[in-house]
């Protein structure tokens, strides 16, 4: 009871703080094993900080102007990772309370024009609250960093990893909760494997859930039992990687991108020969191979760790 009491007046001060300091959030920079991928890179931006609110619109997936990587601030690059790799998401840093959790979506062929749609997605992480503290509090201790490891069991492909940051502050209202999205494009190198279950965006978020409309949110809410919705986390299991295998992916066939001179490829587990596909094996991309590619004019000089293919 105490403790509730004290979350309770903590997320309070919080929630006063809002009156004069910019707490809006956006994802800027993910490390991959230690190692920053660089600032704003392989990753969709939004044209604001500004929270979705709307969790039926196509917004909820990846922000606004987020169904492909050509969007407000283009960013074609889609960084090479392994399954079971640790991911550190950077984010400004926010009083808004609230939990994070990540979502997989794939595999695809190409992470730069995916948009989301059709039931590729599974959420595979989340923290709500931890010694008594909110995520987001959590993160504000630590720099905006928060960390947390791919699943090991993946099909190798390409995927959008979805940070989502929902701020209840206003969850008193419906159609208050404020979700700050950033979507990542990865191509992931894994053994095989799955994830279940998996959902469409939008599909799982209903406004009036309780936990995104909090009716006490100023008067009882205990955050410490707080947990976030879209259900439990994902179980993610090797071998048959039913539906979507690489094999149907070729990430050769985009012109837009480069390759590196790795020569490895990949033999799907799961693939059968009825994949008139099976035989056009994905190109793996060296890890610590080469940053940007044609039409991509940033910054080549990318940290070493990460690729971008
Ligand atoms: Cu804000």
């Amino acid at each position: 009871m105490v403790s509730s009491l004290k979350a309770l007046s903590k997320f309070a001060a919080y929630c006063a703080l809002l009156s004069f300091v910019s707490a809006h959030q956006n994802l800027h920079e993910f490390y991959v094993n230690g190692v920053t991928v660089g600032y704003e890179k392989c990753m969709r931006r939004p044209p604001s900080n500004n929270p979705v609110t709307d969790v039926q619109s196509t917004d909820i997936r990846c922000n606004v102007n987020g169904l492909s990587a050509s969007g407000t601030n283009p960013v074609p690059e889609v960084c090479a990772v392994n399954a079971g790799d640790e991911i550190t998401v950077i984010w400004d840093t926010s009083s808004h309370p609230g939990p994070i959790q990540h979502f997989l979506y794939g595999p695809i062929s190409d992470a730069l024009t995916a948009d989301g749609s059709g039931a590729k997605w599974s959420k595979i992480d989340v923290l709500n609250v931890q010694d008594g503290k909110m995520a987001n509090v959590i993160m504000m201790e630590n720099g905006g960093k928060y960390t947390f490891k791919l699943p090991e069991n993946l099909t190798s492909g390409e995927y959008l990893l979805r940070s989502e940051m929902l701020a209840l502050h206003g969850a008193g209202v419906i159609g208050g909760g404020q979700f700050y999205i950033g979507c990542m494009q990865l191509k992931i190198t894994g053994p095989g494997g799955d994830c279940s279950p998996k959902f469409s965006l939008p599909g799982i978020y209903d406004a009036s859930q309780p936990e995104i409309y909090i009716p006490d949110v100023y008067n009882g809410f205990n955050t410490l039992t707080y947990t976030a919705p879209g259900g439990p986390v994902a179980t993610c299991t090797a071998g048959s990687g039913s539906g979507s295998t690489p094999a149907s992916t070729t990430v050769s066939a985009s012109t837009t991108r480069m390759t590196t001179a790795a020569s490895s490829s990949i033999t799907p587990s799961s693939t059968t020969a009825t994949s008139a596909a099976a035989s056009a094996t994905s190109a793996v991309v060296a890890k610590y191979g080469q940053c940007g590619g044609a039409g991509f004019t940033g910054s080549t000089n990318c940290a070493s760790g990460m690729s971008v293919v």
